[in-house]
């Protein structure tokens, strides 16, 4: 895109944001949850739907003007309900500034202070804000050994845990799966006021059906985050929860491929409540160029391309676990059903923080990430989150899918040169060494000639 105004007014700028183009266009970004919107998208958000403040809804606005940001917010109201097939007694809210937020509203429409929640232990794929605490003392590290479910640390680090109880349940220690009758048990156990599926770095389906029985049996609500899945339900390629779960809350910027935002859908009665938790209980003026862009990228997921581009991430994302276990690479639950994969790092006694920081030397932006029962520290975990949704909007296959992996076992052997023992180099000198590696150096390269073969239309 032409930025002659930014070139020209503010230079300093300008090269800052030239520089992550840059990288964007010549790096491979393998973060699970970040995608490459459109020109279409970002027009949209760059555009003067920005300068409007318009807090309330649609016809009922508590400033004079808003004629023309009805028609925009009716529209992506619209296009949201088509997409995700919307039962006709259902409602969806576009104005979550993201997802945490949106699960905040959530929880402040349902609940009363000190309710109980009850979602996905972090270290196994939760996310932060489904009521994440922990212990700081290094002995229990935040962790819950040897038991299903985890009842928080004395660290309230997430309003979701400040506000609420919380209680979160772990995934399956032999499968790293969803162990439902467990799941069961802890819901009966504790009876949580909401159940919560949904997370960061889960690589497997969930039987939404399965959780709103164990909702239904306790007489919680349901709340389904698809933040991660979005794009790959739209499409019809994973299973969806909406007519199941009470409520579904997504960010919009991950497989679903708009920018950052968020989106709530529910059933009319219970959106009558999240409507005015969003507004005015949490939010005010909605950011409407954030709608606008939702709004486009809503449209482009309808298109039959999209539908294609979602099963080529999964295929990606599969093709990936396979190749990389050719290389003795350990994959979380053997595979995945999704856009992720999660890579056990164990048996090659180098872990998350130190491969992800080689790769990014390598030209591959990768974060680290826990892994289902971790024993290690979140800030330098057990395993490494892949994800393929960034790399197929490129355009990449299975073809490129293996070479890909192959440069992963290339940076890892070479960083195992630098290590005699188990961790025996320290972090700083480990970084310094991967920045200045012309091994490491030389794949980076290779990876700009990919790149270029597969350019963002920038
Ligand atoms: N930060 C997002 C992710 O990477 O999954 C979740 O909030």
């Amino acid at each position: 895109m032409k930025k002659p105004h930014l070139q020209k007014q503010d230079k300093q700028l300008y090269t800052i944001l030239k520089k992550e183009e840059d990288k964007q266009q010549y790096k491979l970004s393998m973060i699970a949850s970040e995608n490459f919107t459109s020109k279409a998208v970002r027009e949209a958000v760059g555009s003067v739907f920005m300068n409007k403040y318009s807090e309330g809804y649609p016809k009922k606005r508590y400033y004079e003007g808003n004629y023309f940001i009805d028609e925009l917010e009716s529209l992506a109201i619209e296009r949201a309900k088509k997409l995700f097939k919307l039962p006709t007694d259902w409602g969806v809210n576009v104005q979550p500034l993201s997802g945490s937020p949106a699960n905040l509203a959530v929880y402040i429409a349902l609940l009363k202070p000190h309710d109980k929640i009850m979602g996905m232990y972090l270290p196994d794929g939760g996310h932060l804000s489904h009521g994440w605490s922990y212990n700081p003392t290094p002995e229990k590290k935040g962790f819950a050994p040897n038991i299903m479910f985890y009842k928080g640390g004395k660290r309230k680090v997430n309003v979701s845990s400040k506000f609420f109880e919380a209680v979160q349940y772990k995934t399956n220690p032999k499968t790293k799966m969803f162990d439902y009758d467990e799941v069961e048990k802890i819901a009966i156990k504790h009876k949580p006021q909401l159940i919560i599926t949904g997370g960061t770095a889960y690589p497997r389906e969930i039987d939404y059906k399965r959780m709103k029985k164990i909702a239904k049996k306790v007489g919680a609500y349901y709340m389904a985050d698809i933040a991660h899945e979005a794009g790959l339900i739209a499409a019809g390629v994973n299973k969806s929860p909406v007519g199941i779960a009470d409520i579904v809350t997504m960010t919009t910027h991950k497989t679903l491929r708009c920018n950052r935002g968020a989106i709530i859908l529910a059933r009319e009665d219970l959106m009558k409540k999240i409507n005015r938790a969003i507004f005015p209980g949490l939010q005010g003026g909605p950011h409407n160029h954030s709608i606008a862009g939702i709004a486009v990228g809503l449209k482009e997921a309808m298109a039959p391309t999209f539908k294609t581009y979602a099963a080529h991430i999964v295929k990606n994302a599969q093709r990936l676990a396979k190749e990389l276990q050719t290389y003795g690479f350990d994959i979380v639950t053997g595979g995945t059903d999704k856009h992720l994969i999660l890579v056990d790092l164990t048996n090659k006694g180098i872990f998350g923080k130190k491969f992800a920081r080689a790769l990014d030397c390598a030209g591959i932006i990768i974060n680290y990430n826990t892994m289902p029962w971790e024993t290690r520290p979140p800030a330098d975990p057990s395993a490494l989150r892949v994800g393929t949704p960034w790399i197929t909007t490129r355009g990449m296959k299975e073809k490129e899918i293996v070479v890909i992996a192959k440069w992963f076992d290339e940076v890892m052997k070479i960083i195992a040169t630098w290590e005699e023992s188990k961790e025996d180099v320290p972090f700083a000198d480990f970084n310094k060494k991967a920045q200045t590696s012309k091994e490491l150096a030389k794949i980076a390269n290779e990876v700009k000639k990919l790149c270029k073969q597969f350019p963002l239309d920038i």
